[in-house]
């Protein structure tokens, strides 16, 4: 017998354990939100120290310092770019495939790794740098992404940052990577395939449509300036992921105006201040910007965006894997998205480390 399937509204369904659907992956997420009360006996993260040296002199990002490879970096006193001593991709790659009846496929892949460091200054952070000092960062990220876009072989430019050591970042000193290579990696080409069909189906763009909803509705979201906004998205894996969505919609960098690109570096402390904030921790998160495809087509389906995935969960120690069911089956979250919302809108605007100290 088939069992009733009834309408709820969607905060009703927030009793409930339901499935989430992500639009732009097509992938479903498991919310159960009646789990969230329960008792924590698993691993504990130590702490990140705040206390960093404004110069460290054994820091392969400094100014002045010599990196791993022999290389020593200038004395730079804005923003410093380099090519990663270590790259996971070379331009010089032959091209080559292996195909064994469909089961043993491979191919070669060429591309570029760099390091840009924010800052020559070891000890700050996103959310504790200047607006001026953030807008030369986003100046880099445009150059690099146009400069990068150029290169004929180059089909996309991954511009991302992983902070903290539980992200894997190797350093505390603010910096990102950019990785171009010649193919779509996973994520962006299942993005465009599902922002492809969404635009071929009703001619307007799936990034612009779904902001609409979240800025009408609010509840998942986070802040916002006059050129972005900041949500939890409705299908968010990690507790506390975040997406920044352009308001206007452009498709890459380069396209933003010298105002928008004040104001990306605007949103990007805004929401780091909050993260940091929720445990007074710098608050540790993989990010990356989304952007069109370098490969000379015309991509009005495409929308610049960034993801944020940090790992913890319920505090500063606390830390969620995607292990057992989410491995097998689809990742599961306890808190729900809108509740990750309401605490990040509910912490201060300012950094906890920049407010004076009670007297
Ligand atoms: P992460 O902190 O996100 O790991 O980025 C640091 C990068 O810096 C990493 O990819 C590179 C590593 O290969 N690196 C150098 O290029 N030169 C060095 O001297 C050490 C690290
Ligand atoms: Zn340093």
């Amino acid at each position: 017998m088939m069992k009733k399937v009834c309408v709820m509204t969607p905060s009703e369904l927030q009793q409930v354990a339901h499935r989430r659907l992500n639009p732009l992956t097509r992938e479903w997420v498991l919310v159960s939100p009646h789990r969230a009360q329960r008792p924590w006996l698993g691993k504990v993260e130590k702490v990140p120290s705040t206390d960093q040296p404004a110069y460290d002199p054994s820091c392969y990002l400094c100014p002045g310092n010599s990196r791993a490879g022999g290389a020593r970096n200038p004395a730079y006193e804005n923003t410093f770019v380099f090519d990663n001593d270590y790259p996971a991709l070379m331009p010089d790659t032959p091209d080559a495939s292996v195909d064994e009846s469909g089961l043993i496929v491979a191919r070669t892949e060429a591309g570029i790794c760099r390091v840009v460091c924010f800052s020559p200054r070891h000890d700050l952070t996103i959310p504790r740098m200047t607006l001026a000092e953030l807008r030369a960062v986003v100046d880099v990220w445009v150059e690099q992404y146009q400069s990068l876009a150029e290169i004929p072989w180059i089909r996309h430019i991954q511009i991302f940052e992983n902070r903290g050591f539980s992200m894997g970042a190797s350093n505390p000193h603010p910096h990102c990577q950019i990785w171009a290579n010649a193919s779509m990696p996973n994520e962006p080409a299942t993005e465009q395939a599902s922002l492809q069909a969404y635009y071929g189906g009703r001619a307007s763009c799936l990034l612009c449509d779904y902001l609409q909803m979240e800025l009408t509705l609010g509840e998942r979201l986070v802040c916002q300036n006059d050129a972005f906004a900041v949500v939890v998205p409705y299908w968010a894996v990690w507790p506390f992921e975040t997406l920044l969505l352009s308001k206007r919609h452009a498709g890459a960098m380069n396209e933003l105006c010298a105002m928008e690109r004040n104001l990306l570096g605007d949103i990007l402390r805004q929401l780091t201040i909050r993260y940091d904030n929720l445990f007074e921790i710098p608050f540790p998160y993989s990010m990356g910007f989304h952007q069109h495809p370098a490969d000379g087509q015309p991509h009005p389906e495409w929308h610049l965006h960034a993801h944020y995935y940090p790992p913890l969960l319920r505090s500063a120690t606390v830390q969620k894997f995607m292990v057992g069911y989410e491995m097998l089956a689809n990742p599961q979250r306890d808190i729900t998205a809108e509740t990750a919302a309401a605490r990040l809108r509910g912490v201060a605007d300012v950094h906890y480390l920049d407010t004076a100290p009670d007297s």
